[in-house]
């Protein structure tokens, strides 16, 4: 596949001052913002929504799931909520005449950020083959049609109903609701592409899919260990959470490919002595640069020198009570560790032992440690294990369950975490049965539904007719994405509820439907006044948000509106399915969530704008272990690497995808790659030195790639320049969603599906 050039040139925006160089935040996190000011033209009260962001009834940032404070600072967001802010304040128009005068291959040829940069979507539109169009439908007749067209399958299950983490809490129980009322549980998410392997394997573990972790732990940790996580790009804010803790003392290692500047410097844009004078707060006073995978074989390590301390210190070490009272596991793990050697865990870490060893005298030195981690982690073919590994290290100091302890994976999309906790799933477990029953009459399926592998794979198989979207960007996310895209208009219906225009829109099913709805920052007025709308953040609390902005145009409807429609258009009557009252006031919705889940969301309304949110609640923080066994569970190392195929062949390199901090995953905003000193072209190989003349690749050269997965299907990316960068030897890295089509489809995370984008085996082949 050969990667489409955007229609402007790429330009130099963001330069930073000289004194904060090299560290995150300061000086270059505005500039960044002011870029985007110059990209699109945004409502003048943007200023005015931006300073009441993540307050509370502010506008919760729609952007990642990092944690709304309290006691908010005076402008409580980062470059990265600021740019998403404003893009979606946007002021461009992707209306009917936008859409009359280019055809959908004509569009195809254009770069994703000038999809959305086309504007907000502001009519409902159904696709006409005849013209390779979009043209305005009424939104009674979409309704109706897509309506008959669900009920007109031969089996619910034929339908999938896809949710990237954005919407509501309010929307996404209504779609969870809508799917099971119609007989089928495929409700595939982002999360699917993403955290899936904290889902389903902490929960295996310690009995929870979520982490344990609130904003009082950082408040009081000694250490806290990273794992593959870019605070910097990804979570800006959480930088100050550890400017804090490292200034009273607590210590920070990381274990990352990528030497990522938000880990290792900050300097905070709220801290006028910093911004001025020009001292960055050093955040990792350890950072390693671990080879891809090379985590299990890193905390191996680790674990191997808490027994060494122990052996040297008998019963001050090791959490004899707690190992012994509320684990299981722990001989075998302890028996299968014995097996590693440290030749193994250099070879695989790419880290010596001195280097092991000295990260683990701080892991030693604290008497409560957190373990962070994101997709560095999880995007493994044996992610489970790189999860397995972290929980048995802290485990074996009772670092789970205790105040300033425990496991926190940092969740993506803004809600993504909400949606999972009101039902958006594909098991039964998602939705309580019993509930569905006493609620709506309602007999739910009890077969398990599709995830988004699955669903891929029911598409590809033909199992699969008819798509929806709650927002998202399936095709570009996805893995395989030109043998995804080369299927896709198999599907007989798609529709996709969307704020601004992306590729997926552009190959529609044999009948299509883009349907413009609103966001987060944008009023929602409904029969009874007003609405909010609420999400869950990464550490389990949850909030309301009021957007304010005047909506895009007169025709856009909530979210919670159009799938309500659409559910009504397409179930039997039901009395008890109230879906025209529960749009009149999502009070209502909330109450049903609180029916349904009452251990969770307890006076759900009343607490809508606690400040700081509400705290859900985690067994696992309380030592509640709802496992199998009743017990946190030890997991053997029983392999070296999270890698599924390590390369083979000397030609033959890992690749990892990466995301910079000018783009919300298949949003791009634009082409600079600030924290990594990167700009200009996205369609980049970086590779270290050393490999660059082992290979004979030269810097600027093009190459294309080619997956080194025999499975009889040829994946290949072509014109990637090369460049220059550190990393560690063996692997390449690249941007995510360009190099998707090198993915297997197949190539994913054991338990749980999730791809393996930071683990494929490439080739590099020259083109003349
Ligand atoms: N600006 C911005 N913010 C975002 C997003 C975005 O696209 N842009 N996306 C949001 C979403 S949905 C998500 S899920 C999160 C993702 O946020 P993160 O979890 O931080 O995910 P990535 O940036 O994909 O990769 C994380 C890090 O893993 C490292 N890494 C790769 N392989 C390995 C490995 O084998 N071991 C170790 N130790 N490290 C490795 C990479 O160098 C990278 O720094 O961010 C959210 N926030
Ligand atoms: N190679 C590789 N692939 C990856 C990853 C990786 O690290 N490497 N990361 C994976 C991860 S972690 C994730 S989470 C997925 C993300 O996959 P998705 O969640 O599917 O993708 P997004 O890019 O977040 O979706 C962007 C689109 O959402 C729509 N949108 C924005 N705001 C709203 C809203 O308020 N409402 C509605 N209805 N629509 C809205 C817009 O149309 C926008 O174009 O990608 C995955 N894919
Ligand atoms: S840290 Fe995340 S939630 Fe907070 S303002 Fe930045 S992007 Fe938004
Ligand atoms: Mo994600």
């Amino acid at each position: 596949m050969r990667p489409t050039t955007p229609s402007h040139t790429p330009t130099d925006q963001d330069p930073d001052t000289p004194y904060d160089k090299d560290a995150a935040g300061g000086w270059g996190s505005l500039t960044g913002v002011a870029h985007i000011f110059g990209e699109v033209s945004t409502q003048t009260r943007a200023l005015e929504i931006l300073a009441h962001l993540n307050k509370p009834k502010g506008v919760m940032c729609s952007s990642c799931a990092w944690a709304k404070p309290a006691k908010p600072h005076k402008a409580e967001f980062c470059e990265n909520g600021a740019k998403a802010t404003l893009w979606e304040l946007d002021e461009g128009r992707a209306d009917a005449e936008f859409f009359a005068a280019h055809t959908l291959s004509e569009l195809k040829t254009w770069h994703d950020h000038d999809l959305e940069k086309s504007g907000r979507l502001t009519t409902p539109m159904r696709y006409d083959p005849a013209y390779d169009i979009y043209r305005p439908v009424g939104w009674d007749e979409a309704f109706a049609d897509i309506g008959n067209r669900l009920k007109a399958l031969a089996d619910p299950k034929e339908a999938v109903f896809y949710a990237s983490g954005h919407a509501g809490l309010e929307a996404s129980y209504l779609y969870a609701l809508f799917a099971r009322a119609m007989g089928h549980q495929n409700l595939p998410q982002s999360s699917n592409m993403c955290h899936e392997t904290t889902s389903v394997n902490l929960k295996t573990f310690i009995g929870t899919p979520v982490g344990t972790c609130t904003l009082e732990d950082f408040e009081e940790c000694d250490a806290i260990f990273f794992f593959g996580q870019n605070t910097g790009s990804n979570s800006p804010r959480f930088l100050h959470v550890l400017k804090d803790a490292v200034e009273r003392g607590c210590r920070i290692v990381t274990f990352n490919l990528v030497r990522e500047r938000g880990l290792l410097k900050f300097v905070d844009p709220q801290n006028v002595a910093q911004m001025t004078i020009g001292s960055a707060t050093t955040i990792s006073e350890k950072y390693y640069q671990v080879r891809p995978g090379g985590d299990i074989a890193v905390i191996a390590g680790l674990m191997k020198c808490v027994l060494d301390a122990e052996a040297s210190a008998p019963g001050r070490v090791l959490d004899h009570a707690f190992i012994e009272n509320e684990t299981s596991g722990y001989e075998e793990t302890i028996a299968a560790l014995e097996t590693i050697t440290w030749d193994d865990i250099e070879t695989h870490s790419g880290l010596t032992r001195a280097m092991i060893t000295e990260a683990a005298e701080i892991y030693l030195g604290a008497d409560k440690a957190i373990g962070i981690y994101g997709m560095g982690m999880t995007q493994h073919v044996n992610g489970w294990l790189n999860l397995g590994m972290l929980c048995n290290l802290l485990l074996m100091r009772g670092n789970i369950g205790r105040p300033g302890t425990g496991i926190s994976p940092v969740r993506g999309h803004s809600n993504v975490q909400g949606q999972r906790t009101v039902g958006i799933g594909e098991k039964s477990s998602h939705m309580p049965a019993d509930k569905l029953r006493a609620l709506f009459g309602i007999e739910p399926p009890e077969e398990e539904g599709l995830n988004a592998v699955h669903a891929c794979e029911g598409l590809l198989e033909g199992r699969v007719k008819a798509l929806v979207s709650l927002g998202g960007n399936l095709l570009r996310a996805l893995p395989d994405s030109a043998r995804m895209e080369a299927a896709w208009p198999g599907l007989e219906l798609t529709v996709s509820i969307a704020t601004k225009l992306n590729r997926s829109h552009l190959v529609p099913g044999k009948v299509g439907y883009l349907l413009p709805c609103l966001g987060r920052t944008d009023e929602d007025i409904q029969e009874t006044g007003p609405q909010a709308v609420s999400m869950e953040d990464s550490l389990s609390h949850i909030y309301g948000s009021i957007g304010s902005a005047k909506p895009p145009g007169p025709e856009v409807k909530s979210e919670t509106a159009i799938i309500a429609a659409l559910a009504k258009a397409t179930l039997p009557e039901n009395p008890r399915l109230k879906w025209e009252e529960w749009t009149g006031n999502y009070d209502l919705i909330r109450d049903l969530i609180s029916e349904t889940y009452p251990d969770k969301f307890p006076r759900f309304n009343d607490r809508l704008f606690q400040p700081g949110g509400f705290f859900k609640g985690n067994p696992a923080r309380e030592r509640d272990w709802q496992t199998e066994t009743g017990k946190a569970q030890f997991t053997p190392p029983t392999l070296i690497s999270a890698l599924g195929e390590p390369p083979t062949g000397k030609d033959v390199m890992t690749l990892i995808t990466l995301r910079s901090n000018d783009q919300f995953n298949t949003t791009i905003y634009g082409f600079s790659d600030r924290m990594r000193g990167l700009k200009g072209s996205r369609e980049i190989v970086l590779i270290n030195r050393d490999e660059m003349a082992r290979l004979g690749l030269e810097e600027g050269q093009k190459v294309d790639l080619v997956t080194a997965i025999d499975d009889g299907v040829t994946r290949r990316v072509e014109g990637f320049k090369i460049r220059a960068y550190d990393l560690p030897p063996g692997c390449i890295a690249g941007y995510y969603p360009e190099l998707n089509p090198l993915v297997p489809l197949g190539y994913h995370e054991k338990n749980s599906q999730t791809p393996a984008y930071k683990g494929t085996p490439v080739r590099l082949v020259s083109t003349p």
